[in-house]
């Protein structure tokens, strides 16, 4: 059937909510783009040259009450629909907690998508109904943006830098992914689907494709097989000789306490802290030397151009894990 809609479905709590912003700032524009195009119509046609009908000869020059009000009334306008707008931004992208994280790795081109219980995906990403949902987005290379219109949602997908997206979808269905940033010649094949199920439905998925399970979508192989993604970041830590150092009583080098690490804030060598986030324990593994834990050495070595954005987003979950915090945060 021939379907073309005007606007996609609106399918998140957060959506909803830019939906009304959006239709109201249309309706506004409607509303005095049409008293400028038929004032101008009106005028043109009423003052045309050859209208010897209107009388000019006391024609107004200004009136400070018209300045007045076509300066003000636009002007409070425009702040309401700045605070509005603002506001809405400021709650929709301020971190949230009690969220189900989903990790989003572009590449060109496509979408990697890994869940924590270790389930994987490629272009099509599957989420439960009634949820706040964490995307934790990062390119492997250029640019990207990560976008699902049916949520009105969309974040930049950078090399280097986790960005974090929180939306809520509540309708089950399937909806549009994009990369809405133009990446290269197969950008425009950069696209996807997002599936959202009902809760017991998402659960029943999650087993099904958890790592190691039959009907098994993983299509990056056998690593970590029937693990969780912090599972498989325990497998990737040894695997990296990261213990050698870290979370050895034997080691021969005085190490900062993994366990301790996520959600702290942490003195730095030179003074100043930092928050153990996704972006420090990343920085950690690939440029130790950028922040050095105060009170040790720069003795870690540099691990960028050994682990890949996969791994990377294992080691941490492996990290978050240490120190005990379960799934949505805190
Ligand atoms: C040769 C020993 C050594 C190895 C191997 C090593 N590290 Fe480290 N690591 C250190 C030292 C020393 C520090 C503290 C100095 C610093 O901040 O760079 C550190 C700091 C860290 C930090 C910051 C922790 C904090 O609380 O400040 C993280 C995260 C980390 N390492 C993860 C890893 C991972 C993951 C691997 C394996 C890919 C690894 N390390 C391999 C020695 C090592
Ligand atoms: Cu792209």
């Amino acid at each position: 059937m021939w379907n073309f809609p005007l606007v996609p479905p609106t399918a998140s709590k957060e959506g909803a909510d830019i939906s009304l912003l959006y239709w109201a700032i249309t309706t506004l524009a409607v509303v005095f783009g049409s008293i400028v195009l038929f004032g101008v119509i009106y005028l043109a046609v009423r003052y045309r040259a050859d209208n010897n009908a209107v009388d000019r000869s006391n024609a107004t020059e200004s009136d400070l009450r018209v300045e007045l009000a076509w300066t003000l009334i636009p002007l409070v306008l425009a702040l309401i629909m700045f605070g509005w707008a603002t506001k809405l931004y400021a709650d929709i992208y301020a971190p949230r907690e009690g969220y189900y994280e989903v990790f989003v790795i572009g590449k060109q081109w496509m979408w990697h998508c890994q869940h924590p219980n270790g389930a994987r995906e490629n272009n099509v990403l599957t989420l439960p109904a009634g949820r706040l949902v964490k995307a934790s987005i990062i390119s492997q290379d250029v640019i990207h943006a990560f976008s699902i219109p049916a949520f009105r949602v969309k974040r930049d997908a950078v090399p280097g830098r986790y960005n974090a997206m929180y939306f809520t979808p509540t309708k089950p269905g399937e909806y549009h992914l994009f990369c809405t940033e133009y990446c290269g010649t197969k950008h425009s094949e950069m696209i996807g689907k997002v599936v959202v199920l009902p809760e017991k439905e998402f659960q029943a998925w999650l087993e099904k494709n958890a790592p190691g399970a039959t009907a098994m979508t993983t299509t990056t192989g056998a690593a970590g097989a029937g693990l969780t993604l912090a599972q498989q970041g325990e497998q990737t830590f040894k695997a990296l000789g990261c213990n050698a150092c870290h979370l050895n009583p034997n080691s021969a080098v005085k190490v900062p306490d993994l366990t301790k690490t996520w959600g702290s804030e942490i003195p730095l060598e030179g003074g100043g802290t930092v928050k153990g986030d996704e972006a420090y324990i990343r920085e950690s593994i690939l440029n130790p030397g950028a922040k050095i834990h105060a009170g040790y050495q720069n003795l870690m070595p540099p691990y960028q151009g050994q682990v890949s954005e996969e791994q990377l987003v294992q080691l941490i979950a492996y990290i978050k894990s240490l120190a005990g915090v379960g799934e949505g945060g805190k």
